[in-house]
Parts: C-alpha cells; sequence; structure tokens
C-alpha cells in the first residue's frame, strides 16, 4: 500500500473540550507520523477557502461560522494508507452513525460539531496538508 498524506484538524469543539492531547494520543497510537501541527483560529476567508467544495450547501454557512468559533489545529499526518485509515480511525460524519471505538462516537456531540476533520481522498490530503503547512514547516 502507499503511503499518503492526510490532514486532521481538530476542530474547535475539541479544543474546547480540551480534548487535544487524548484525540492525538489515539492518533499515534494508530500509527500515524505527525509531519506538521499547530494551533490557529481561521479566519472566515481561510475557513471558506479550505471548505469550498462545500459552497452552496444549506450547512455552508454554519460550518463556516463554527470553524471560526476559535482556534483549531490543524495536524499534518502520514501512513501507509492513511486517508481511509484515518477515515476508520474518526468514524462516520455524524458520531450517531460513528462505530464503538471511533473519535467522533467517543467525543462528538453532533454532525455539525464532529470533533475532527479527516481528508477525503490521497489528492486531497496533500492539498490540504499545503493548505496550512508550508514545505519548510513538514518535517
Ligand atoms: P467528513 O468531515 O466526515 O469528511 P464532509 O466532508 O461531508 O464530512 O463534511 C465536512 C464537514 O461539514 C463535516 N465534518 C461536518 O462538520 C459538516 N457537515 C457535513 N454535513 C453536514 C450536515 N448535514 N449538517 C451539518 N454539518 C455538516
Amino acid at each position: 500500500m502507499a503511503i499518503e498524506r492526510t490532514l486532521a484538524i481538530l476542530k474547535p469543539d475539541c479544543v474546547r473540550k480540551n480534548l487535544q492531547g487524548e484525540v492525538i494520543a489515539r492518533i499515534q497510537k494508530a500509527g500515524f507520523k505527525v509531519l506538521g501541527m499547530k494551533q490557529l483560529r481561521l479566519s472566515k476567508e481561510q475557513a471558506g477557502a479550505f471548505y469550498a467544495v462545500h459552497k452552496g450547501r444549506p450547512f455552508y454557512d454554519g460550518l463556516v461560522e463554527f470553524m471560526t468559533s476559535g482556534p483549531c489545529m490543524p495536524i499534518g499526518l502520514e501512513k501507509e494508507n492513511a486517508v481511509a485509515d484515518f477515515r476508520t480511525l474518526i468514524g462516520a460524519t455524524d458520531p450517531k452513525d460513528a462505530a464503538e471505538g471511533t473519535i467522533r462516537k467517543l467525543y462528538a456531540d453532533n454532525k455539525g460539531e464532529n470533533i475532527v476533520h479527516g481528508s477525503d481522498s490521497a489528492e486531497n490530503g496533500r492539498i490540504e496538508v499545503s493548505f496550512f503547512f508550508s514545505t519548510a514547516e513538514i518535517v
């Protein structure tokens, strides 16, 4: 299997609940290598650009509002089969549908505030890691 990159974002609800360490520990135990990690507060422009594929969908404005509501932590990750393995680790978008033991099942409140983002393809994984990290920041 190919080595892939995926972007995790510990969303504002994760930071507000002070769950960053627990979530990062689960990510590390699952074998992901941390390439880069930072904390920042997204501007409306950045959040809008990051979620541009969802523009026009009914939840878009709420999603941008939520993602800009406080600090978040983008984390660039790498591993064999990273994209699919990370989505398995975090569980379904709606925590009600997420499998037992997944990060969203354990910690998320609802479909909008669901603790963590994960890229949806290897191509988007590379693009999304580059959205937050310059080449010099990836180590
Ligand atoms: P995932 O994060 O599981 O890949 P996407 O890419 O379909 O899910 O959606 C991106 C983000 O948009 C989700 N993490 C979630 O916060 C939000 N979202 C998606 N669908 C809905 C919805 N129906 N209602 C509210 N928020 C949603």
